[in-house]
């Protein structure tokens, strides 16, 4: 008869007990842990995935667990446009994006995107470290896109399944962009046919000629395998459009003013992993593709492109907010 009675009592002592050390912090998961799904176009290996593993990790460790974030790579969860839609809704909660696909949502993304604005990579991180940064997570905000950080992307230059050494080459070819109607319109400036397409049906796209070539920056033409289908790279490096690593809004507004800071914190230390990474990175790609046969065609003279893009500036830079913008830019040391 005593054996019913003693359960109860050490079922009871056990509760208060586990209650206490959750109390105290130590090791009991508080039952309201949140789960985050984030979006990556790129593969686990690429920078970009490095970067959000490393931000994910340093959530985890800074809330104890009560947010936990999976990064699913490789557009797992779907192409671009459609990943910024989700985001918009809240259904993924936080991704790396390339900033062009926010041109026609997010009108101070154009600047960034502008060909030959940045002298170099240490330009570039200065502007959207600064001012650029700064008007871009406010437009983002505005389409329930919250910015924490920003990755490098390196320089995009052309590729192409025949040589392409100057703009007269480029004339008539099929060439893809992003989905970005300053893509378009760069693209016409230099005399090619542009054509929109999602950065994953690239390599069909380019295997059964539906275009004649692309544009993106060494690690990714040499990631996607895009070299072994367009064999001609042009170093034109007309654009430095950079990255963000952002949060849903709708997941941003619920967390309290200490989580948000923890994010911020580890966004940012997720672009110093992020960069130091890409800055290796770039250099590995550009040597394997050198291996595997690929021709470089170094533009040295970048005038004679440059000098066509007189109409984009006009079109994408004429508002007088990002026109000063780009003088901002220009302006900087
Ligand atoms: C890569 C960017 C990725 C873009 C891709 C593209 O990292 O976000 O989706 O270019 O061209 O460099 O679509």
């Amino acid at each position: 008869m005593t054996e019913p009675r003693k359960r109860p009592r050490r079922a009871l002592f056990a509760a208060v007990a586990a209650a206490a050390l959750g109390v105290l912090g130590l090791g009991v998961a508080p039952a309201a842990a949140q789960e985050w799904r984030g979006w990556n176009i790129h593969a686990a290996d690429y920078p970009n995935g490095i970067g959000m593993d490393a931000f994910a990790r340093m959530v985890a460790e800074r809330t104890n667990n009560r947010i936990r974030m999976r990064t699913f790579h490789s557009a797992q969860l779907g192409q671009q446009d459609e990943a910024i839609q989700q985001m918009r809704l809240g259904t993924i909660d936080f991704a790396n994006f390339n900033l062009s696909p926010f041109n026609n949502l997010a009108p101070s993304t154009n600047v960034v995107t502008l060909p030959f604005l940045f002298r170099n990579v240490a330009h570039m991180q200065a502007a959207i470290d600064g001012p650029a940064g700064e008007a871009i997570a406010r437009d983002l905000e505005g389409i329930g896109i919250i910015a924490l950080s920003w990755y490098d992307a390196g320089a995009r230059s052309l590729y192409t399944t025949r040589p392409v050494r100057t703009p007269a080459d480029l004339r008539g070819m099929k060439i893809r962009v992003q989905t970005s109607d300053l893509w378009i319109d760069l693209m016409r400036a230099l005399g090619a046919n542009p054509t929109p397409l999602p950065f994953g049906e690239v390599f069909t796209s380019l295997q059964s000629g539906v275009i004649d070539g692309a544009e993106n920056n060494w690690p990714s033409y040499e990631s996607t395998r895009h070299f072994e289908v367009a064999r001609y790279y042009s170093t034109t490096e007309h654009s430095n459009v950079p990255e963000v690593l952002a949060v849903s809004r709708q997941r941003w507004q619920r967390l309290s003013e200490a989580d948000r800071a923890i994010l911020r914190d580890a966004a940012r230390e997720s672009a110093v992993i992020q960069r130091r990474s890409w800055a290796e990175r770039e250099t590995v790609s550009r040597q394997r593709v050198v291996a595997a046969g690929v021709t470089v065609i170094e533009i040295t003279d970048r005038t004679p492109w440059s000098s066509l893009m007189e109409p984009v500036y006009a079109k994408y830079a004429a508002d007088a907010r990002l026109a000063a913008l780009v003088a901002q830019i220009r302006a900087m040391p």
